[in-house]
């Protein structure tokens, strides 16, 4: 990847987090933390990874946010529907609807299932001989949920190499820490168990993206990435916090992260040229 490829995705990530909080601010509404932790995975997926055949699914889906921002980022909705966030008669829920949006072809949010949907859909594609793809990214707290290994081990058992499961690792749930919640460490060592290729990476670095990203290539077992990541990612009131979850932004909250996410652009920005 290129130094201009680089900074595109600095571009794409810094649009897609100003658009999210924005969507936040203007609904008064909570999960800001959720969204800042997955916006470069996200953004790594669907500009520096996947083809357009491919699918990704967010399984957690209370960062919906995210995910709409990148579809406005992609062209898939307009800046228009975007201002129905939260609103009446809005696609653009608190959780992704089901067959509303392009793009969106499974209802997530109720956490655990969005890595048997990608299951199912890499089986689909490996009957039907494709080349596609598959990126689901789930979060670290819905790893408790049984039906997330029985869908890993669905997985391994069919080798399906084409389904690629990022987990955003920021160690917060909605109220506590994960390991405290129910212990996931050592993580690498139970999915390897299970029979998965792991990699780590720095789930805000792009350059550790791509690094996983040619790791990727070369396996011959499914591939679990655990991207390290911090909740509420440059919302610096609560960054790392449990608060970051479920509490909205006041408006000097929002100055701040929206002045942190040009910040942080620049320096990124200078760091790579
Ligand atoms: C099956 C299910 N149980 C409970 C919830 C309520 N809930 C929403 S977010 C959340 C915890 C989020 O923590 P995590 O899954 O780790 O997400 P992240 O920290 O990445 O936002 C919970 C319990 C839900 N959406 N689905």
């Amino acid at each position: 990847m290129s130094t201009t490829d680089f900074l595109s995705l600095l571009e794409h990530a810094l649009n897609i987090k100003k658009r999210f909080l924005g969507m936040y601010k203007s609904a008064n509404a909570g999960h800001v933390g959720c969204s800042l932790s997955v916006a470069e995975i996200l953004t790594f997926v669907r500009f520096g990874w996947m083809k357009e055949t491919d699918e990704i699914i967010l399984s957690k889906g209370h960062a919906a946010a995210a995910l709409y921002s990148l579809l406005a980022e992609d062209g898939t909705l307009t800046e228009q529907d975007i201002a129905t966030f939260y609103k009446n008669d809005t696609y653009l829920a608190a959780h992704p609807p089901v067959n509303k949006i392009k793009r969106i072809p499974f209802a997530t949010g109720s956490l655990g299932h969005g890595l048997s949907i990608a299951a199912g859909l890499g089986l689909a594609q490996r009957l039907k001989k494709t080349e596609k793809k598959i990126f689901c990214v789930t979060s670290d707290g819905e790893i408790n949920e049984g039906s997330t290994w029985e869908a890993a081990l669905f997985i391994a058992h069919h080798n399906l190499t084409n389904v690629i499961w990022l987990i955003d690792r920021n160690r917060l749930q909605g109220f506590g820490y994960t390991e405290d919640v129910m212990q996931l460490d050592p993580l690498d060592k139970k999915l390897e168990a299970f029979g998965f290729a792991v990699l780590e990476c720095d789930g805000h670095d792009f350059s550790s993206f791509e690094q996983a990203k040619q790791k990727t290539i070369i396996q011959t077992k499914p591939v679990a990435i655990i991207c390290n990541t911090t909740k509420g990612k440059g919302w610096t009131t609560y960054e790392g916090q449990v608060d970051c979850h479920y509490l909205p932004m006041k408006d000097d909250q929002f100055e701040l992260v929206m002045n942190e996410m040009d910040n942080d652009f620049e320096r990124r920005k200078k760091e790579l040229i």
